[in-house]
C-alpha cells in the first residue's frame, strides 16, 4: 500500500506585532516599528519590523536600548486586543484549508496538508496560496516551512523567513541541513550551544558525526534528544486544536412537566451558568442569548436577543434569560423542556476596559475555578427571583433546593439572590443533591461548531 509522506506547513507570522500595527496604520509599513512601549518608557521590546531589525533592535532588549540603535523608529505601546484578533481572523483562514490545524502559539501554527494533495496541489502550491490569502485578508506577511514532522518544518520555515516558502525533507538530514548552525535547531539554546562548542561542535554535521559515547559523557540523557535534533527525528504528532464553538447551549427536560414560575425561573438561572461557564472556558463572551420552551404538548418556542456588548458573566446570561422567559408568558401552561443557547462570541472579551464590569468577571472567574477544584456543585447562581439579578451562592443544603423535581443539581437556591461565595466542604456532594440526575433533570450540553 502506497503510504504518502506527512506534509505539514508550519505558519510563522512575521514580525508579527509590529506587522498588524503596520497593516492597520498604513503610514507605518516600511518604517522600523517597535511594539513594547512608548519612547522613554522602561519596558522591553516584545518585537520590531524587520527595518528595526536591520539596526539590530531585537526582542526583548529594553526600549533604552532599541531608542539608542534606532531613534528614528516609531515606538508603540503592546494592543493585545488587536493581535489576538488578527490571530483568530488567520486561525480561521487557516481551517479553511484543512481542519487538521495545531494552534502552537499567538503566531504560529501547524498544518496538515497530506491528505489535501489531490485537492488543492503539492504543499508548496498550498503554501504559496496560503501566502496570498494571509496578505490579501490581514494585510500581513508570514514565512511557511513544509516538512514531513513537525520539527523540519518548524526548521524549515525559520530558515525561510521573512516572507518565505521553506522546504525540507528527510534527504535534506544528510545534505544541506548539515552546515547549519546547531543553534539553528529548535530545542538548542545558547547555554547548550556553548556546551556543544566547547566539544567543538559548531554544525548541525559535527552534531551527527560524532560518537554517541562522547556525547553521552558530556550530557547524558540528554545525548539522545540532542541527536535526534541533529538528524531531524521527532516523534511529536500534530495536535488538532478543536475550532471554537459557534454556539453552547444546555437544556433539560423535566422528569414531570412543570407550571411554576419559579421552578422554571431557578432552572433557567442554572442553564444560563452552565452556558456562561462553558462560553468562558473557551475564552468567549456571547452577544446573544436565545431561550428555549417545550411545552407539554411539545408545541416549541424560543426567543433570542442581541446585545450590542458582550455578556462576560453568567449573571448577566441569566439576567438577559430571564427576561426573555418573561417575553414568552408562558403562564400557566406546562413545560416539558427548557433551554438557554449563547452565541455571537467576541473573542477575548475578557481583555476589559474601565467600563466593563470587571469585578463581576473576576467574581466569574473566581467561580470557575472553585468549580475546577470542587465540582460543579459547590457554587451556584442564585434564583434571582422577583426580578432581583441572579446573584452567588454556596453551601450545603439550603432550604428550598427541591423545588419542583428541579433535584440534580441543576437547580439554582433561591435565597433571594443574595450574593454569597462560599464553597461547599471540598469534595463532598452539597446536601440535597445527592443521587446525580437521577430522578431529576436530564441536563444535556450542547454544543454546535
Ligand atoms: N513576543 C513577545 N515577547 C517575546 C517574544 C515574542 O511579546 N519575548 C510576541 C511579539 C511577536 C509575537 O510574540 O510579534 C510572535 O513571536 P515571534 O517569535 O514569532 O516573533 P515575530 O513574529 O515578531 O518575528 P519573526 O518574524 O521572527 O517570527
Ligand atoms: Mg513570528
Amino acid at each position: 500500500m502506497f503510504v504518502p509522506t506527512r506534509a505539514l506547513l508550519h505558519v510563522d507570522m512575521d514580525a508579527f506585532f509590529a506587522a498588524v500595527e503596520q497593516a492597520r496604520r498604513p503610514e507605518l509599513r516600511g518604517l522600523p516599528v517597535v511594539v513594547g512601549g512608548e519612547r522613554g518608557g522602561r519596558g522591553v521590546v516584545s518585537t520590531c519590523s524587520y527595518e528595526a531589525r536591520a539596526f539590530g533592535v531585537r526582542t526583548a532588549m529594553p526600549i533604552g536600548q532599541a531608542e539608542r540603535l534606532c531613534p528614528q523608529a516609531v515606538f508603540l505601546p503592546v494592543d493585545m486586543g488587536a493581535y489576538v484578533a488578527a490571530h483568530h481572523r488567520l486561525v480561521e483562514l487557516f481551517r479553511s484549508v484543512t481542519d487538521l490545524v495545531e494552534v502552537v502559539s499567538i503566531d504560529e501554527a501547524r498544518l496538515d496538508v497530506t491528505g489535501c494533495r489531490l485537492l488543492f496541489g503539492p504543499p508548496r502550491a498550498i503554501a504559496r496560496r496560503l501566502q496570498e490569502q494571509v496578505h490579501d485578508a490581514c494585510g500581513l506577511g508570514c514565512s511557511i516551512g513544509i516538512g514531513p514532522n513537525v520539527l523540519l518544518a518548524k526548521l524549515a520555515a525559520e530558515l525561510a523567513k521573512p516572507g518565505g516558502i521553506g522546504e525540507l525533507a528527510e534527504a535534506d538530514v544528510r545534505g544541506r541541513l548539515r552546515d547549519l548552525p546547531v543553534g539553528e535547531l529548535h530545542g538548542v539554546g545558547p547555554v547548550t550551544q556553548e556546551r556543544l562548542a566547547a566539544l567543538g561542535l559548531t554544525t548541525v554535521g559535527m552534531l551527527q558525526d560524532i560518537p554517541f559515547a562522547v556525547l553521552a559523557a558530556a550530557f547524558g540523557r540528554g545525548a539522545h534528544g540532542l541527536r535526534q535534533l541533529a538528524f531531524g527525528r521527532s516523534v511529536a504528532t500534530l495536535r488538532r486544536t478543536p475550532a471554537a464553538p459557534k454556539s453552547i447551549g444546555h437544556e433539560t427536560t423535566f422528569a414531570e412537566d412543570v407550571n411554576d414560575a419559579e421552578t422554571l425561573r431557578r432552572t433557567l438561572v442554572a442553564l444560563a451558568d452552565r452556558a456562561a461557564a462553558d462560553a468562558r472556558r473557551h475564552g468567549l463572551a456571547p452577544h446573544t442569548v436565545t431561550v428555549k420552551v417545550r411545552f407539554s404538548t411539545f408545541h416549541t418556542v424560543t426567543r433570542r436577543r442581541t446585545f450590542g456588548r458582550p455578556l462576560a458573566t453568567a449573571p448577566a446570561v441569566a439576567a438577559a434569560a430571564l427576561g426573555l422567559l418573561d417575553e414568552l408568558a408562558v403562564g400557566a401552561r406546562w413545560v416539558r423542556l427548557l433551554g438557554v443557547v449563547v452565541s455571537s462570541f467576541r473573542h477575548g472579551a475578557f481583555q476589559l476596559t474601565l467600563d466593563d464590569g470587571w469585578r463581576e468577571v473576576a467574581l466569574a472567574e473566581a467561580v470557575d475555578r472553585v468549580h475546577r477544584r470542587y465540582g460543579s456543585r459547590a457554587l451556584r447562581l442564585a434564583g434571582g427571583l422577583g426580578g432581583s439579578a441572579p446573584g452567588l451562592s454556596g453551601g450545603a443544603g439550603q432550604a428550598g433546593d427541591r423545588g419542583g423535581g428541579a433535584s440534580d443539581g441543576l437547580s439554582a437556591v433561591a435565597s433571594g439572590g443574595a450574593s454569597v461565595i462560599a464553597p461547599a466542604v471540598a469534595g463532598r456532594p452539597v446536601a440535597g443533591f445527592g443521587g446525580g440526575s437521577a430522578g431529576g433533570l436530564a441536563g444535556s450540553p450542547v454544543a454546535r461548531a
